[in-house]
């Protein structure tokens, strides 16, 4: 069976939020379609989107997968879902969040699936964690150390661990 790269985002800024990202990946690795390869630091980060919040731990992982994108997703909502995942304020407090970041070259743009991510361009907290893993990887085209060296909001942007 072939295996797909790829780089899934995960953040959290509710309650405790290390063990949160921890509890999902452990999840993540429970599933024998998927290899966990590299991990990227935990970072935290000020809230992007809806400012009234606590800030953001986020973790890059890559992994490799037999999953198809939408069966990949089906199992990422079912570990939010798990884990008490609650959702009521657009791009508000979550204390898991799981996103397909990017799925190898595959571009899809539909009504429950972006790949890439459809804001990945302009979140610096995920292009620091994609750095970090690889930097030569691109982007619609763009070099994701190109990209991250544009952002001016990068230095808002710590290791944790
Ligand atoms: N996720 C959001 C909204 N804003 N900000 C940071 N720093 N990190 C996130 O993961 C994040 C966010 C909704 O998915
Ligand atoms: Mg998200
Ligand atoms: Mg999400």
């Amino acid at each position: 069976m072939k295996y797909t790269k790829v780089f899934l985002g995960l953040g959290s800024n509710i309650a405790d939020r290390k063990k949160n990202i921890n509890t999902a990946v452990d999840f993540i690795n429970q599933n024998n379609k998927i290899r966990i390869v590299k991990f990227s630091h935990i970072y935290e980060s000020p809230p992007w989107g809806y400012k009234n919040q606590e800030n953001f731990y986020n973790q890059v992982i890559e992994i490799e997968t037999e999953l198809e994108p939408y069966e990949l997703l089906i199992f990422i909502k079912s570990i939010e879902k798990k884990m008490g995942r609650q959702t009521d304020i657009k791009w508000g407090p979550r204390n898991i969040d799981i996103d397909i970041l990017i799925f190898w070259d595959i571009i899809i743009r539909g009504d429950f699936l972006n790949i890439p991510h459809r804001y990945l361009l302009n979140r610096c907290f995920w292009l620091v964690g994609l750095c970090e893993l690889n930097d030569s990887i691109n982007i619609l085209g763009e070099n994701v150390k190109v990209l991250l060296e544009r952002e001016r909001d990068r230095d808002s942007i710590k290791i944790v661990c």
